[in-house]
């Protein structure tokens, strides 16, 4: 009996002990992603597998695989459009469609990248509210004109969407049913096994803008924390630890750190630092933001223990055909940055590597550099 007892509790202590051991795929992915940028940096697409500058919907494409004879390490794909039930997303992409993509992303060894443009909860717009606020301040004005003003209160507020969604807000539990559908489709993300697909989760992305709903003046600092804290605490919940944090505030290039700390989630919330940053207008601008950014997030990276990457980048319509290699590279190499990842190919706004754009040959030539990393360099690091 007593050996019997033994055994048991032996076995018992065995069971937990591996279970304490065994870490999360979340953890895993994170693990990978540090010895992946050892060995330099991966390039990132979003959409990749579903259009190009030249061509959409077709199966088996990606403008990457044309140019360099490789999927890129990471591919973005975006949910805006699950949390009011649509079948496609934003850009028309079917989630069916999204889904099957990520698990052949997971399959051939690469890395998967979720964001969301979520509409917003309260007007029932999309997720970028400036014509939003322009309206109402237009119709404020309108009914101030014509002495009206007291019909103002039955206008909506754009600036109170984040407000709304909050614990006792307005569309407090619409927002909850938007969280569920975020979830279920997350969670169907499995493997021909049946195993939860790991991926990075990049929510509220460009927070210090002011261009989406949970924008820097559309909520205070403490409203912010409710909402990614209310978000994350509700889809961990119902995942399968396999979700990796993503805070990936814009291009800004004057943060001190105490500015750019004031909207972070957390040490325990937040396992990789993101940085989106645009050539949208002058070369040295870029560069200069770019690099005072980077190097801010290197040192809070470094400090907190954390991964950093280029999760959203990118010249449109790469006018510069060497853009690439003289602008964006010089950049990004003085950095421990896991991945870059460009924007959509998609007709008249195009962003990433394709054969059909002026930096085809610069590109192509960059890629067969050591430590720019695609697919086939990184399936072996597990
Ligand atoms: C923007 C543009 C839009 C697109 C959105 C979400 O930057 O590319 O055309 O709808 O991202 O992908």
């Amino acid at each position: 009996m007593k050996r019997l007892f033994a055994l048991v509790l032996w076995a018992f202590v065995g069971f937990t002990g591996i279970y304490a051991a065994a870490k999360s795929p979340a953890r895993l992915l994170i693990d990978r992603l540090a010895k992946i940028q050892k060995q330099g940096y991966m390039y990132g697409h979003q959409d990749d597998p579903f259009y190009g500058i030249t061509w959409d919907w077709d199966n088996n494409r990606s403008d990457t695989k044309e140019l360099v004879g490789d999927y890129p390490g990471v591919m973005g794909f975006d949910l805006g459009g699950i949390e009011v039930g649509d079948a496609k997303n934003l850009d028309s992409v079917p989630f069916s469609r999204i889904r099957e993509e990520i698990v052949a992303q997971h399959k051939r060894g690469g890395i998967v990248t979720i964001s969301w443009h979520p509409r917003n909860p309260l007007l029932g717009t999309t997720a970028w509210i400036e014509n939003d606020i322009k309206a109402y301040d237009e119709a404020v004005k309108a009914l101030d004109k014509v002495g009206k003003n007291v019909l103002t209160k039955q206008l909506i507020d754009p600036r109170t969407t984040v407000q709304s969604i909050l614990p006792g807000g307005s569309q407090y539990e619409k927002y909850l049913l938007w969280l569920y559908r975020v979830t279920e489709f997350m969670q169907s993300l499995k493997d021909e096994q049946g195993n939860p697909v790991p991926f990075i989760f990049r929510p509220f992305h460009e927070n210090n803008g002011n261009w989406f709903w949970w924008g820097q003046k559309l909520c205070t600092d403490a409203q912010f924390h409710q909402l990614w804290d209310m978000t994350q605490d509700f889809i961990n919940a119902r995942l399968y630890h396999n979700v990796v944090w993503s805070y990936s505030p814009n291009l800004q290039g004057t943060w001190t750190e105490a500015e750019w700390m004031k909207r972070y989630p957390g040490d325990d919330r937040v396992d990789l630092i993101g940085e989106d940053a645009y050539q949208w207008g002058g070369e040295k601008e870029f560069v200069l933001g770019t690099t005072a950014d980077l190097k801010l997030i290197t040192k809070i990276a470094a400090e907190h223990g954390k991964l950093i990457a280029m999760t959203e980048c990118g010249y449109a319509n790469s006018p510069d055909a060497t853009w690439w290699t003289r602008v964006f590279r010089p950049i990004i190499e003085q950095f421990p940055i896991c991945y870059f990842l460009p924007w959509r190919n998609y007709k008249n706004e195009h962003f990433g590597a394709s054969k059909d754009a002026k930096t085809a040959d610069d590109f192509k030539q960059w890629a067969k550099q050591e430590n720019f990393l695609f697919v086939n360099d990184i399936k072996k690091i597990k």
